[in-house]
């Protein structure tokens, strides 16, 4: 093993031998030397004597002076309009390596700045300095494009006050792109506090953000993607709420920036909060009532049942104290809602805070692959949920049969925590998700006895437009997803596995079944979402006194379930089926 760098070499040691990594390379640079970067100013130390009130703000680096005609400045988008043949081609070269358009990223200033546009109120909010506790930025990369890495990095740089960030730590999970080798060790070299460690194999984000932590000094713990924008004065609001209340880990407001533009397109209105569905998605919601009564300001925290998971602060002997990461979770994926339940099931909070606002680019589709996220998933719910794993298994049949790996430490550590049950989570931290009932012989395919195997299925053109879409009959796959339905005791057909939760409604003019958002608890179900499910296998739609019969051709030409008088065919009898 090889550990390059000058400044604590023993605790550098020490951490190394306490890794659970067998070996990794170290470069960082401490010095205040000056090359290569002759747009940056480093703060004298008399100017920050010199200073009134806004000396704490002083950032490790100043951003350039503003170039308001400069591309991308100010989050604007980027459109080349006028470009040859090749590059276009080189443009598209770059969005098929990396899901970005690295083309435009290039062509930005990694200073930029992004527009302030959230609640003006978090201006008025005042920051104990001198006693916030200070933190060390944990940046994980898997084969990052340059630009993107690198403003990542001095967005840091140039938004945090000097007083508060100990470090940039960037951990490369053995990229294997040749920008990422000496050509980023040569550009951060000369950059203040910034520090370079190397996995010596794939460790997946987990471990990777876990082997940046294991060497961090600072007080409070700092993760962000390798795609992101610091807005100024995002840093202060975690670190001042997690002064205030160690078992907090707060988030920022991430914000959006397209992939293709770089536009920074922010997050309009209220931040979201994050919750999931009982496929083990993460899902982002809009403040509930009742955590809008709790607050009593609209810059207070705004507490969220999960996190999406890359961006947080975290108070670093608690992170210890809740066992960090599940370090069985490989590459991608499941750890954000592993980490959530653990917050609140072991007695701390999570939480956004308003005021705090970082950018983070969406790839256009996954870069690379994202194989073990169900596996991870597995490790989440059979560690956190108890008895509710079911109703993930219910919806994903094949997760069952995942080898998901030895869990018995997570499960330990739950034990010693003396953390409480998932029901206590669903019931007081996530009150407005729907909890499927799942009654034997009642969840599952839909299928038809007539038509030989054929079940209802419900695939929406695109997760965020689910509602008001026809139910059609396809032949049974016994995945679960698409073709998961639950009868209610509140006589729904409910399609429950993604969020928001759809409800079967049937429309006497057409005579065919589409989906609608289900009634809310304890609100009465209408009455065209009402359905019989009868001894005889009949679903009786109430209203209309007709029965569900599979159809061979609607009139989109393929088969679906429609309305029709009731008779005794097999047609119009039902069955649910858990698997195939
Ligand atoms: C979201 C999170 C991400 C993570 C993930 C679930 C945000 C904005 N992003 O997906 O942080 O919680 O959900 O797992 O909340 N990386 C490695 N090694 C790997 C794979 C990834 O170091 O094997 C790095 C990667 O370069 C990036 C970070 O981990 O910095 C997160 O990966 P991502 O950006 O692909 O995840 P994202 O944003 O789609
Ligand atoms: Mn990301």
């Amino acid at each position: 093993m090889a550990i390059y760098g000058r400044r604590n070499r023993s605790k550098l040691i020490i951490c190394v031998l306490g890794a659970f990594i067998a070996g990794y390379l170290i470069f960082h640079k401490d010095t205040q030397s000056d090359s290569g970067h002759a747009s940056l100013r480093e703060v004298p130390a008399e100017e920050h004597r010199n200073a009134d009130d806004g000396f704490y703000k002083k950032p490790v680096y100043e951003k350039p002076p503003l170039d308001v005609n400069a591309l991308g400045e100010m989050g604007r988008a980027v459109k080349f309009t006028d470009l040859s043949n090749e590059e276009k081609r080189k443009e598209e070269e770059s969005i098929n390596k990396h899901q970005i358009n690295t083309y435009v990223s290039d062509k930005i200033s990694l200073h930029r700045r992004m527009p302030e546009i959230w609640n003006p109120l978090c201006r008025t909010l005042k920051y104990d300095y001198l006693n916030l506790p200070t933190t060390s930025v944990v940046i994980a990369f898997y084969n990052e494009a340059w630009s993107t890495l690198l403003r990542t990095v001095h967005s840091v740089l140039e938004t945090s006050p000097d007083l508060l960030l100990t470090e940039v730590i960037l951990v490369d999970d053995y990229s294997d792109r040749d920008h990422l080798k000496e050509p980023l060790e040569i550009h951060i070299a000369n950059l203040r506090k910034v520090r370079l460690i190397r996995a010596r194999k794939r460790e997946g984000l987990v471990r990777a953000r876990l082997l940046g932590a294991s060497i961090a000094t600072g007080e409070v713990l700092t993760f962000l993607d390798c795609h992101c924008e610091c807005h100024q004065g995002w840093l202060e609001p975690l670190l001042q709420r997690i002064k205030e209340e160690p078992s907090a880990v707060v988030c920022p407001v991430i914000d959006v920036i397209d992939w293709n533009t770089f536009q920074y397109l922010g997050n309009p209105g209220e931040p979201q909060i994050g919750g999931f569905d009982w496929r083990l998605v993460f899902t982002w919601h809009t403040v509930p009532e009742h955590e809008q009564k709790r607050r009593s300001s609209s810059t207070d925290v705004i507490r969220s049942p999960t996190m999406a998971g890359g961006l947080f602060s975290v108070n670093k002997n608690y992170f210890h104290y809740l066992g960090t990461y599940d370090t069985g979770m490989e590459v991608w994926g499941g750890e954000n809602l592993e980490f959530s339940f653990r917050i609140w099931q072991c007695g701390g909070t999570l939480e956004i805070h308003p005021c705090s606002h970082v950018g983070h680019v969406f790839p256009k589709k996954a870069p690379y692959s994202r194989s073990k996220a169900l596996a991870n998933s597995v490790r989440a719910a059979e560690v956190w949920m108890d008895e509710y794993k079911e109703m993930y298994y219910h919806r994903n049949p094949h997760a069952r049969l995942e080898a998901y790996g030895d869990v018995t430490e997570r499960r330990k550590l739950r034990m010693r925590l003396g953390c409480k049950n998932f029901k206590w989570f669903l019931d007081n931290i996530y009150p407005d998700i729907q909890v499927p009932e799942d009654r034997p012989g009642m969840f599952g395919m839909l299928k038809n006895t007539g038509m030989a195997n054929y079940c209802f299925d419900y695939n929406p053109p695109d997760d965020n437009n689910m509602l008001g879409h026809r139910v059609i009959l396809y032949q049974c796959h016994g995945m679960g997803q698409n073709q998961f339905f639950e009868y209610s005791t509140l006589q729904e057909i409910r399609y429950n596995t993604r969020k928001p939760a759809g409800c079967v409604v049937a429309d006497p003019v057409s005579s065919f079944l589409t989906m609608h958002h289900c009634s809310k608890p304890r609100e009465s179900v209408p009455e065209d979402q009402k359905f019989l499910f009868r001894e005889d296998g009949t679903l009786y739609h109430v209203q209309t006194q007709l029965c569900v019969q599979a159809v061979d051709r609607t009139d989109t030409g393929s088969p679906g379930p429609a309305l029709r008088p009731c008779s005794d065919s097999a047609s119009q009898k039902w069955l649910f089926e858990e698997r195939k």
